[in-house]
């Protein structure tokens, strides 16, 4: 598929898409979002991909939804323009999914990034969420995954603030996986994601899904649901493989089934 927003590829096992507005530090039109949705959506349904990294390339990640977009939308348009739907791709995604950012992660880029599985970050990143400077707070998860992250002062600092904090401070508070210097955070972003998509898909997919439904289920819910796909994944070859391969002093040859 052809697309005007976004750069999107597959490097071996890993998809790659990297956000293609520069002039406007990437900022996030309907049109783009849902061209990042499609672009999932392949990748998707693609068994040869098995996992993605998201990038908004050397300079910057996000700044944020595009406020010439909003600035004279009224409610209305804003609740039937189906948003929601347009960015739910990017958490339904079940696949291993890397943010890689540099710069400025801001407002909705901010919130891509935590919607993200692991994050790259680096030493020039800086995420926030500047809405309160527009007189809005943030839409797409920015009040809700900062307290779970990083715990409730930090989020009403930077949700009150409006001001970013550092790759650094972010990687001190374990919002993100690991700081690099900025030249190289797309490699180390693609690195990993190599390593994770050798692994077999369907554990993968079971182990994203449990760990993202333990920041919703009290414990003792979280832990069945966690048995019960322990023990489906023994109904799969890439178990027997996997156990076998052990055994026999071998790397696993995984088929995702
Ligand atoms: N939208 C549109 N254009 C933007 C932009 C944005 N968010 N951010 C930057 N630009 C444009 C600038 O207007 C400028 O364009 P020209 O003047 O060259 O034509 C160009 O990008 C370069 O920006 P600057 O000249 O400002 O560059 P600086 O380096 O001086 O400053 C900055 C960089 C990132 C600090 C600054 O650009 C900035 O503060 N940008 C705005 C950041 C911001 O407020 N972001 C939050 C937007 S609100 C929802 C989903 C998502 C959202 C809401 C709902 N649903 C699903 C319901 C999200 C909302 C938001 O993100």
């Amino acid at each position: 598929m052809a697309f005007e927003f976004i750069l999107s590829s597959i490097e071996g096992a890993v998809g790659v898409i990297t956000l293609n507005r520069p002039k406007v530090l990437n900022a996030l039109s309907p049109e783009l979002i849902g061209e990042l949705g499609a672009a999932l959506g392949e990748f998707e349904a693609n068994p040869e991909v098995g996992a993605a990294v998201l990038t908004g390339g050397p300079r910057v990640f996000a700044a944020g939804a595009d406020i010439g977009d909003m600035v004279e939308r009224s409610p209305v348009d804003q609740l039937t323009r189906d948003q929601t739907g347009r960015w739910a791709p990017l958490t339904s995604f079940s696949k291993p999914l890397l943010a890689a950012v540099n710069g400025y992660a801001l407002g909705g880029g901010c919130e891509i990034a935590l919607m993200c599985d692991l994050i790259i970050a680096g030493d020039s990143a800086r995420f926030g969420q500047p809405e309160i400077n527009l007189g809005v707070i943030p839409g797409a998860g920015g009040t809700q995954r900062w307290p779970r992250t990083a715990g409730k002062y930090v989020a009403m600092e930077v949700n009150l603030t409006g001001a970013p904090i550092s790759a650094q401070r972010a990687f001190q508070l374990g919002l993100v996986n690991k700081v690099v210097p900025a030249e190289v955070t797309i490699e180390v972003a693609k690195r990993l994601a190599r390593r994770i998509a050798e692994k077999p898909p369907l554990a993968l997919r079971l182990a994203k899904e449990a760990v993202n439904a333990a920041l919703e289920t009290p414990l003792q819910q979280g832990l069945a649901a966690e048995r019960r796909s322990f023990y489906f994944l023994f109904a799969t070859e890439d178990q027997k493989e996997g156990m076998r391969a052990f055994l026999e002093k071998r790397r696993g040859r995984f088929k995702g089934r």
